[in-house]
């Protein structure tokens, strides 16, 4: 083995970042190794045009640097893709965490050796390195999807996907394609619509889009949030989504429908796409009278918004409100430009590319200088599966989850010693700065502890050796399963159950029990002495 580590920790995005910083602090010695050329995991793929978090700046950062917190500017309410990937390069210097990291490296394979309880990891540079605990902070996010197109191979055009931007572009005088709809794709349209000579959006399914109420932050909003951020935080923490408002507990049914088109009103006017989901009432993702009246608010805004009929048309959607909640900072208005246009997929499929463009079942060929897939990604175990990652008995987590994704609490897997992933499979649906420190400090904790064990009350084993058991996995993915039973947004194809990549089994992905109950459930585990963990 060319070199042992206490903790071998995969990708240098938020998840890296914290882990290595809350290992290094235990005095283990540790390795982070990261596919990019720098740390931002995220923020450092998606350099697209209007990439932007739609999480407030405030919350989209780590809370446990309060002198930080305070300190570190922010420009609007909401932070940008350069600002996010400085503000981590920033975090990464402040604590000295570089010297602690390998870029330009990927994880290709690691493997359980149950001979000295150690796993074994393979590098692309060909290393060969050995840790006790394996950290998966590989992104949920992470692994694109790219559309598989005949004859797109042959496309003489510039082609990208926007998880892989590259560092410069210049689309100025260029006729530009867009083949997506998601957060990404009204995003990059957004940015995109007045730089370039013409955009043409290939539109497969049509989403619903509040406007973010992005504005400047003003010293004296500042000094608002820094005199109670500690408040914020706690507000946060202990709330479903982490995205800093109170989610509503009135039912939408139970005002009049005056009260309830002020109430949507306001939200619209305020901004944000979690805030007007779950901030104006309780029972829109689930019910569908509820479901259709937020529904029918925002399809009103659309054709209030987009004077061209056609265009009007093609945009509003008509299945539920019930993906990931997206906002703008102006899409809909993009579309009452002359050089902006969309083409409804749906009703005239991609049929393949050409040298020149794209050609749709109608027979047209859009010629195109670029083509830009904002096509999204395979959601939550993409990265997991991607390369073999074998535990006990050579059984990969590929193989494991064939059925679907599983885990004990979106950290650990059985028959899977030592490895603890961050954002894996059914943790909370959230804001994701917070869970991901959560999950960060819960793993922390527990190989501290394991290490403090006695070697002979483990298990007999040479090492501290921590995993899930059976029956803890299938008890929590069963909750997961009956907590988003009623969901409306299971119903649909989005990444939310890996329901948007071809092939993919449709699976529950994620903890819908919020963030403050996932924190009293791991404060439960704690108390009972890691229940549900073995070497215990
Ligand atoms: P990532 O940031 O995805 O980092 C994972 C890293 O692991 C990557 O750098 C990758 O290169 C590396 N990696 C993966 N596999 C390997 C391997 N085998 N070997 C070596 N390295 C590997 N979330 C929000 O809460 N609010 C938002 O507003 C928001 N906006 C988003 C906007 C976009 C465009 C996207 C794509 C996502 C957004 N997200 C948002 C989700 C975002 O992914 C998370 O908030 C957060 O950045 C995840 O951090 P992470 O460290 O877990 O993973
Ligand atoms: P999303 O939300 O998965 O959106 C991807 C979009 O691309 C969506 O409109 C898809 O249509 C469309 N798509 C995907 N594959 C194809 C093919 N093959 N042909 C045509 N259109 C396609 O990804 P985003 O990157 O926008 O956002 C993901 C999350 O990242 C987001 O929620 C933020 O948290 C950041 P579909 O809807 O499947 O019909």
């Amino acid at each position: 083995m060319e070199k042992d580590f206490d903790a071998i920790v995969v990708g240098a995005g938020f998840g890296g970042i914290y882990m290595s910083k809350k290992l290094i602090d235990q005095g283990l010695s540790v390795k982070v190794i990261e596919a990019a050329s720098d740390v931002g995991g995220t923020w450092y793929w998606n350099r697209y045009p209007g990439a932007m978090s739609d999480t407030g700046s405030h919350l989209y950062r780590y809370s446990w640097d309060l002198d930080d917190l305070r300190q570190y500017p922010w420009e609007r309410t909401y932070v940008r893709q350069a600002e996010v990937l400085a503000y981590l390069q920033h975090v990464v210097t402040r604590h000295r965490l570089r010297q602690y990291m390998e870029f330009d490296t990927e994880v290709i394979s690691a493997d359980w050796d149950d001979s000295s309880d150690l796993w074994v990891i393979q590098t692309s540079t060909g290393q060969k390195l050995a840790a006790k605990y394996l950290v998966t902070a590989v992104g949920l996010l992470s692994r694109q999807n790219f559309p598989n197109y005949p004859g797109i191979g042959q496309f003489k055009g510039e082609l990208y996907h926007t998880g892989s931007w590259p560092k410069t572009h210049d689309f100025k005088g260029k006729r530009v394609g867009v083949i997506g709809s998601g957060s990404t794709g009204v995003q990059v349209i957004t940015a995109l619509a007045d730089e370039v000579k013409h955009l043409l959006c290939f539109q497969r399914t049509p989403q619903y889009v509040v406007p973010s109420g992005d504005v400047v932050a003003t010293p004296e909003y500042r000094k608002e949030i820094n005199d109670s951020y500690e408040d914020i935080w706690k507000q946060a923490k202990n709330s479903q989504f982490a995205f800093g408002f109170e989610e509503s507990k009135n039912p939408t049914m139970s005002v009049s429908s005056e009260e309830r088109e002020k109430i949507f009103e306001e939200a619209w006017q305020q901004g944000n796409g979690f805030r007007f989901m779950f901030g104006t009432f309780c029972d829109i993702s689930y019910d569908e009278e509820a479901n259709k009246e937020a529904a029918d608010f925002i399809r009103r805004k659309i054709r209030a918004t987009v004077r061209d009929p056609v265009k009007a048309s093609k945009l509003i959607p008509t299945d539920y409100y019930a993906r990931r909640p997206l906002c703008d900072t102006g899409y809909y208005q993009k579309f009452n430009r002359d050089n902006v246009d969309i083409v409804d997929i749906k009703e005239v499929p991609i049929t393949h590319f050409t040298e020149k463009g794209i050609v749709t079942s109608d027979g047209t060929e859009h010629e195109l200088d670029v083509v830009i897939c904002a096509t999204g990604f395979e959601a939550v175990d993409g990265n997991y599966t991607r390369i073999p990652i074998r535990g006990r008995k050579g059984v990969t987590l590929k193989e494991r989850w064939a059925g679907g994704p599983s885990s004990y609490l979106g950290v650990s897997v059985p028959d899977y010693p030592n490895l603890f992933m961050i954002l894996g499979p059914n943790g909370p649906f959230t804001n994701l700065p917070p869970t991901i420190e959560t999950q960060v400090e819960f793993i922390s904790d527990l190989i501290s502890h394991a290490n403090n064990q006695a070697p002979a009350l483990i298990n007999g084993t040479k090492r501290p050796v921590v995993e899930a058991t059976v029956e803890a996995e299938e008890k929590w993915t069963d909750l997961c399963d009956k907590m988003s039973a009623n969901s409306l947004f299971r119903k649909g194809d989005s990444w939310i159950f890996g329901a948007n990549v071809p092939g993919k089994k449709h699976s529950v992905l994620f903890y819908f029990g919020g963030l403050g109950n996932y924190r009293m459930v791991l404060d439960d585990v704690i108390r009972a002495g890691y229940k549900g963990f073995l070497g215990y």
